[in-house]
Formats: C-alpha cells, sequence, structure tokens
C-alpha cells in the first residue's frame, strides 16, 4: 500500500504514481470538521425540540426538569450530577495516568530491545480489583439510598387515582372523587393535536397514588419532568406515589413500544390548585363519568369509536 508505513504530514507520493494524494493529517481535520458540524446540528435541533420545556442546562444535568417539580425531581438530579461529577473525577484521573505513562515512557532514541516486562505485580493487581470495586460500592450505596426514599409507599395518601393503560390511549380513574376519564387513539401518528390528548388532572402540593395498570401489554407511564417512569403489566398493579409542587402542564407518554400506535400513546398532566381540581372532577361527574372503569373491560368496550371503524363494540 503506498504511503503505508509513512506517518509524515507531507501528502504521500508513490515514487510509481506522481499525483499528491490527502495527507493523514488532512484527512483526520476534515473528519473533526465534518464531525463538529453534525454534533453542532444535532445540538441545535436538541435545543429547539426542547422548547417549551422547563430550563434544562449543566445544573439540571440537562433533565427535562427541575428541583421542586415534584417532591422527588431535587433528588434525582442531585444522584444524577452526583454520578457525572465522580465518573468525570475518575475519568481525569484515568486519562491523566495514560498520558502521563505515554508521555514518561515512550521509547527513547537509546532505547534497545523490549522494555522491563511487568507481570504478576500483587501490589497493582491488588489496587486495580480493589479501587473499581471501592467506585461501584459508592454508587452503589447513593442510588440505592434514593430509590429507597423514591419510591417509598408509606405515608399519608392525599389523593388515589387509578391509571389504565390500554393499547393506544389512557384511562384515569379518579378513586376518591368516584369519577373517571376516558380516551381513546386519537389518530394516525403526527396527526394527534395537544387539544385531543387526554388529561391526567392532580391537585398541586398534595401526595398521589397512581396504581398502574394495563389492559393489553406492557406499557410503561412516563413524565419525562417529574424525571420517573414505571411500567405497566398486565395483571399486575404498579404504583407511582409522589408529590407534585409546581402549577403547569406537562407531557406524558408511553415509554413501553407497546405496538403500532406507541408513538401516538400520549397524554397531557396538568398540576392545578384544589379548587380548580374539584372543579374538573365536578365537570367529569357532570359529564355523567362517575364510577370506575374496571381494568378487565375490552380495548375498545369503552369507545365510542374505535380505531378499527365499526368492529368496536359500544357502551
Ligand atoms: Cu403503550
Amino acid at each position: 500500500m503506498p504511503g503505508w508505513h509513512q506517518r509524515s504530514g507531507k501528502a504521500d507520493v508513490h515514487p510509481d504514481d506522481p499525483t499528491p494524494r490527502p495527507s493523514t493529517k488532512s484527512l483526520r481535520a476534515a473528519r473533526a470538521a465534518l464531525l463538529a458540524g453534525a454534533v453542532a446540528l444535532l445540538a441545535a435541533g436538541c435545543a429547539s425540540d426542547r422548547e417549551g420545556f422547563l430550563d434544562s442546562d449543566v445544573s439540571t444535568g440537562f433533565m427535562p426538569s427541575e428541583a421542586g417539580v415534584t417532591d422527588q425531581t431535587g433528588r434525582i438530579i442531585n444522584l444524577w450530577n452526583g454520578s457525572w461529577i465522580a465518573a468525570l473525577i475518575v475519568g481525569v484521573i484515568t486519562w491523566g495516568l495514560i498520558i502521563w505513562c505515554m508521555a514518561a515512557y515512550r521509547r527513547r532514541k537509546t532505547d534497545t530491545g523490549l522494555p522491563v516486562q511487568l507481570r504478576y505485580h500483587l501490589p497493582l493487581e491488588m489496587m486495580y480489583t480493589i479501587l473499581p470495586l471501592f467506585m461501584i460500592g459508592v454508587l452503589f450505596f447513593y442510588t440505592a439510598r434514593d430509590q429507597a426514599i423514591i419510591t417509598a409507599e408509606d405515608g399519608e395518601i392525599d389523593q388515589t387515582i387509578e391509571v389504565v393503560g390500554k393499547r393506544w390511549a389512557w384511562d384515569f380513574n379518579y378513586v376518591d372523587a368516584d369519577v373517571y376519564e376516558t380516551s381513546q387513539q386519537v389518530g394516525d401518528p403526527g396527526s394527534t393535536t395537544q387539544e385531543e390528548l387526554p388529561t391526567l388532572f392532580l391537585p398541586v402540593d398534595e401526595t398521589i397514588r397512581l396504581e398502574l395498570q394495563s389492559r393489553d401489554v406492557a406499557h410503561s407511564f412516563w413524565v419525562p419532568a417529574f424525571l420517573y417512569k414505571e411500567d405497566m403489566i398486565p395483571g399486575r398493579q404498579n404504583a407511582y406515589v409522589f408529590t407534585p409542587q409546581r402549577e403547569g402542564t406537562y407531557a406524558g407518554k408511553c415509554a413501553e413500544l407497546c405496538g403500532e400506535y406507541h408513538s401516538e400513546m400520549l397524554f397531557k398532566v396538568e398540576v392545578v390548585s384544589r379548587e380548580r381540581f374539584d372543579e374538573e372532577m365536578d365537570a367529569l361527574q357532570e359529564r355523567g363519568q362517575t364510577g370506575l372503569l374496571p381494568v378487565d373491560l375490552g380495548r375498545s368496550d369503552n369507545f365510542e369509536r374505535s380505531l378499527d371503524e365499526g368492529s368496536g363494540s359500544e357502551g
């Protein structure tokens, strides 16, 4: 291969072929420029995607949330940022040692033969066994501690709401108010408007217990701004206990690939004042949506219009 062994910055010219070729250096520079451009484009795309979301910057670890959105988001952001800081410290030390080794033990002109071969160096081997175990132990300690606090289900509950996932929509049973909201898959991918989305109302500063269930296949309840998701598994009830602390509208979605219209399985969460929450409950009552929808309803049983027109039963 022409120029295979040559590592100079100059253009490689094969003795039989006078055409100059771009040097490895300029190729590398071009590749780096392309990569930088792609990263910049991607970052710009992500930035515009985040419009309407909460501020996400380095202080929140670029998470779409802030401390104080729920009683858990501050703790989760701290765990996330702490893990990154720990990883970066380890990374800087490791990169420093690598670069130092490359410089200090580089092959010098006077060197001959192989360098000293080091093996079965017990202190060294113990060090690189014990040190990673210690690092994993620290990460495990903080993760297990925070997870236990976040998933704790004890304490007083102000509102219990059953959330039922179904292909590809959501039902909400407000257990304490004895009313329900139901929804159906609203349209083809991309055609769903914000107004059409089912809305889960939550009273601010009250402890909520969401009982998560599925009517057909595995789904996952996810509100990105709450930094939490929980699986919804047929025949099983999972719970998510938390206190929303900031009024506002938050996007929710299914986070478990559940079929053809999974990407349209969206909803909204509105965290509202107690007065507004009561008004919404009254409105559901006035619409006649009293009682709770049983979880064993078929997917289309409570639809007026079914996805596959005509085949869905009514009522
Ligand atoms: Cu789903």
